[in-house]
C-alpha cells in the first residue's frame, strides 16, 4: 500500500504542503511546536530515571507541585506528568498529587502511567487532567483503548514507548516484540487521535531525540505526534518542529539547565 503523504519532511516536501489535514486547535504542522515540560512522580518526588530505569534515578525535587509552578511560571503551555509508581503497578498511584498539579495549575496537564481502566480515565478527566496518556492499555487491551476513545477521543493520547523499534510497557520492564508504527497504525484504526513517542534508549541521557523514528511514525499514521527522549536542545526543537511533530516533551535538560525553557519559548512557540 503506498504511504500517505508525508507533509514533515521539508527537505521534499514543505513548499507543496498547504493544507494540513489534523489540524488541531491552532497547531499548524511545522509552523511551531508545543514544548512541553515533564514532571516525573516516583515516591511522591519530582525524578528524572535513566533511559526509564527505576535503578538509576535523580531526585530533582521533593516538591511536584512547586515544580509544576515554576515550568508554569516560564510560560510552558502544557505539562507533562508521568506516575512512575502508577506505570510499574498498573495504577494511578500518585493520584492526589497529580491531582492538586491539575487544580494549581492554569495551563492544561497531561497525565500517564498506570492508567489501564476507564474508571480510573474517569476520575484523572474528572479531577482536572486535561488528557490522558495510554501506554501499556494499548498493547494489552486494546478493546479498551477503542472504549476510552468513543468517549473522549480528545482527551487522549496513546504513548508508543520504544527500544530498537519494538514497544515497552509496564514502566518499561516488560519488553514485546509489538513493533512500534504497526502499534500506532492499529491504535489509530481504533480512534486513537494523538500519539507521543518515546525512545527510551534516548530518555534521559540529554543525547539527541530519534529523529528518523518519529519522522517516521508522523509518515505512517498522519496524525499529531509529541516527541520524547533525548530533547536537549534549542536545535533539537527546531528540528523537530521542522519534521512537523506538534510537540517535544522536555525532561532531564530543564532541570540540568542544559536547555533555557524561556528562551526556548520565545524562539519556538
Ligand atoms: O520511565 C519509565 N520507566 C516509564 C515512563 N516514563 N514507564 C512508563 N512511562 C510513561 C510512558 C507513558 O507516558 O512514557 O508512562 C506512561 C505509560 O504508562 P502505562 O502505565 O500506561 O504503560
Amino acid at each position: 500500500m503506498e504511504a500517505e503523504p508525508f507533509c514533515g519532511d521539508i527537505l521534499l516536501q514543505q513548499r507543496r504542503c498547504p493544507v494540513i489535514p489534523y489540524l488541531s486547535g491552532s497547531f499548524k504542522r511545522g509552523v511551531k511546536i508545543e514544548i512541553i515540560p515533564a514532571i516525573d512522580i516516583l515516591g511522591g518526588r519530582c525524578v528524572r530515571l535513566l533511559q526509564g530505569d527505576y535503578a538509576q534515578e535523580t531526585v530533582y525535587s521533593p516538591d511536584p507541585v512547586g515544580t509544576a509552578m515554576r515550568w508554569q511560571s516560564l510560560g510552558s503551555p502544557r505539562l507533562h506528568v508521568v506516575d512512575l509508581d502508577g506505570a510499574a503497578d498498573g495504577e494511578s498511584v500518585n493520584f492526589e498529587l497529580i491531582k492538586e498539579i491539575a487544580n494549581s495549575a492554569l495551563i492544561p496537564v497531561e497525565v500517564g502511567g498506570g492508567i489501564r481502566s476507564m474508571d480510573t480515565v474517569r476520575k484523572l478527566l474528572t479531577a482536572g487532567v486535561d488528557r490522558v496518556i495510554l501506554g501499556t492499555a494499548a498493547v494489552e487491551n486494546p478493546e479498551l483503548v477503542r472504549e476510552i476513545c468513543a468517549r473522549y477521543a480528545d482527551s487522549v493520547a496513546v504513548s508508543i514507548d520504544a527500544r530498537n523499534g519494538k514497544v515497552a510497557t509496564r514502566g518499561w520492564v516488560n519488553s514485546t516484540e509489538v513493533d512500534a508504527l504497526e502499534l500506532a497504525r492499529s491504535m489509530k484504526k481504533l480512534g486513537v487521535k494523538r500519539f507521543i513517542y518515546t525512545d527510551i534508549s534516548r530518555d534521559g541521557t540529554l543525547s539527541e531525540p530519534n529523529f528518523a523514528a518519529i519522522r517516521d511514525l508522523i509518515s505512517a499514521i498522519n496524525m499529531p505526534v509529541i516527541a520524547s527522549g533525548g530533547v536537549s536542545s534549542l536545535s533539537h526543537l527546531r528540528l523537530l518542529k521542522d519534521i512537523g511533530a506538534e510537540g517535544a516533551i522536555v525532561g532531564k535538560a530543564i532541570y540540568t539547565g542544559d536547555l533555557n525553557l524561556k528562551r526556548a519559548f520565545e524562539e519556538l512557540s
